[in-house]
């Protein structure tokens, strides 16, 4: 199945499968849109078009990433493990051995250089261009989310910028806070690669934020690649197809051809003001502190365009099913560097950075600890605060499971390491930001060399008896179990 070209093709695809609702009623793009959403999402409910958000003639879209199903429709897959594999598939590229495996094995360079951004003369993205005192932030339906928040908040944005030095782009999603009708704060974190383009640059940093992309493409925006690979490289590899970029009206960077809205303009060097507060994913109120303003020169627009947004909040929130789609996405990579790793889970609950469950295979003394420090040295996963350890065998995303080993495993004296290092920007509880303690937890069995004494079996049924008892279950006239046990 092709993925979607452009949001409104996206739009077609989720009402053809009675996943986007339209509310017709005007609705109040400040505090009243977010309760609504926030209902639906907990309720595992549809993608929500509202037609008239008071105050604008755009539309706004939300909830579009809001259940696992939809974020498998973005991608043209049964599961997200699938896209996980075909990133896999290339990762683990060995010299082919023999034609059959020399053919495949063009037809997996051909899709990688396939994937490369294309320039094209025009697109729809500006049918409408406005400049000087037409740029008006104030058309668009911003949400305020939450009752504490600062101000409105553009909340779904990829953020394009150039590497002043290197020259290779960058695209990151980043929030961005409504100062006035032609600025917003920039709000990258210190980890982030826009941030580095910014710290890179002594006077002027041109930038261009696209709303409302198909949805591989906005995905890419939140993608935790490495610092000289473009998102949009990646959202071509995934889409199959490569994204097409258009020159900006004010600035020189490019931008995606199909996008909804374009807005163009620059940060400077030193040029701050004080964000927040904002209402984030970590279920709280992220406080003021200083970033970058962004001056917008331009805005550009298909006719009609339509306005994406997200709200997230205390978790479950929308963004749930994009971190999970990279979780998934981006576990073959993982492996390639820890290859012992066999899955890895990121709770929701835990705002995906307090928390990584990882199960390995374990065949030398230490090895858990061993994982412990890869975590935390791995690209973004190294600031995930606490690490829990598990066997081969343990399902991590069965919490039931993870639990029973966690309690039952760990000696808390032998098998539990405190260390320290870097942690989210948005980590409230350290006693200094950006800095504090990691929980390592080794819920694996233990070995001799690690001072336990001699492992006891686990409890298992023999399969003769296990078939026995499903091929029979009927004559004992006992109710149906759920598939799980059958
Ligand atoms: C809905 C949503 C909002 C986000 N908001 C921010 C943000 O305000 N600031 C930030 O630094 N990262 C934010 N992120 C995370 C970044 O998008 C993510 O770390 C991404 O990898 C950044 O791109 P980069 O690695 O090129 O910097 C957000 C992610 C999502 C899904
Ligand atoms: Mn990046």
């Amino acid at each position: 199945m092709a993925s979607p070209r452009d949001l409104r093709d996206w739009i077609a695809l989720l009402e053809r499968e009675g996943e986007l609702v339209r509310v017709a009623a005007e609705v109040d793009p400040y505090l009243e849109i977010t309760e609504i959403v926030d209902r639906t999402v907990k309720a595992r409910g549809p993608a929500l078009l509202f037609e008239h958000p008071r105050g604008s003639q755009h539309p706004l879209l939300i909830n579009q990433f809001g259940t696992e199903r939809r974020m498998c429709l973005a991608f043209g897959v049964e599961r997200l493990d699938d896209v996980g594999r075909k990133l896999g598939d290339v990762l683990e590229m060995q010299p082919p051995q023999g034609l059959v495996e020399k053919v495949k094995g063009l037809a997996k360079l051909k899709s990688i250089a396939d994937s490369r951004p294309k320039s094209v003369r025009g697109g729809p993205c500006q049918d409408v261009v406005l400049t000087g005192d037409e740029v008006d932030l104030d058309r668009l339906p911003i949400q305020t989310c939450w009752p504490g928040d600062a101000a409105p908040f553009i909340t779904l944005p990829a953020v394009i910028t150039r590497d002043p030095k290197t020259g290779t782009r960058n695209v990151g999603m980043y929030r961005m806070q409504k100062i006035d009708r032609r600025s917003t704060f920039m709000h990258w974190q210190i980890h982030k690669d826009g941030r580095m383009d910014y710290l890179a640059t002594d006077a002027r940093l041109e930038v261009a934020v696209a709303l409302g992309l198909d949805p591989i493409t906005a995905y890419a925006a939140s993608a935790p690649l490495p610092k000289h690979i473009d998102e949009l490289m990646l959202a071509g590899f995934l889409r199959g197809d490569a994204v097409e970029l258009v020159k900006g009206k004010t600035v020189d960077l490019e931008v995606p051809a199909a996008a909804e809205i374009v807005l163009e303009g620059y940060v400077e060097s030193g040029d701050e003001g004080i964000e927040g507060p904002f209402g984030d994913h970590t279920g709280y109120y992220s406080p003021p502190e200083p970033f970058p303003v962004f001056h917008l020169t331009a805005i550009t627009m298909r006719r009609d365009a339509i306005y994406p947004s997200i709200v997230v909040g205390k978790p479950p929130a929308e963004d749930a099913w994009l971190g999970k789609a990279t979780e998934r996405i981006f576990l073959p990579a993982v492996r390639m560097s820890v290859p012992e790793i066999v899955d890895y889970d990121l709770p929701v609950a835990g705002a995906f950075h307090n928390c990584a469950i990882v199960s390995i295979r374990k065949t030398f003394p230490g090895q858990a600890q061993k994982i412990m420090h890869a975590v935390w040295g791995l690209g973004m996963l190294s600031l995930t605060k606490c690490v829990v350890v598990v066997d081969e065998w343990v399902d991590v995303h069965d919490y039931e499971d993870v639990f029973f080993r966690v309690t039952a495993n760990v000696d808390p004296k032998r098998d539990v390491l405190l260390s320290e290092g870097p942690l989210d920007h948005l980590d409230h509880a350290p006693g200094t930001q950006f800095v504090g303690g990691k929980l390592g937890i080794d819920a694996t069995h233990k070995l001799p060399e690690e001072g336990a004494r001699e492992w006891p079996p686990e409890i298992e049924m023999t399969d003769e008896v296990k078939e026995r008892v499903a091929r029979r279950w009927h004559e004992y006239e006992l109710p149906d179990l759920p598939a799980s046990l059958r």
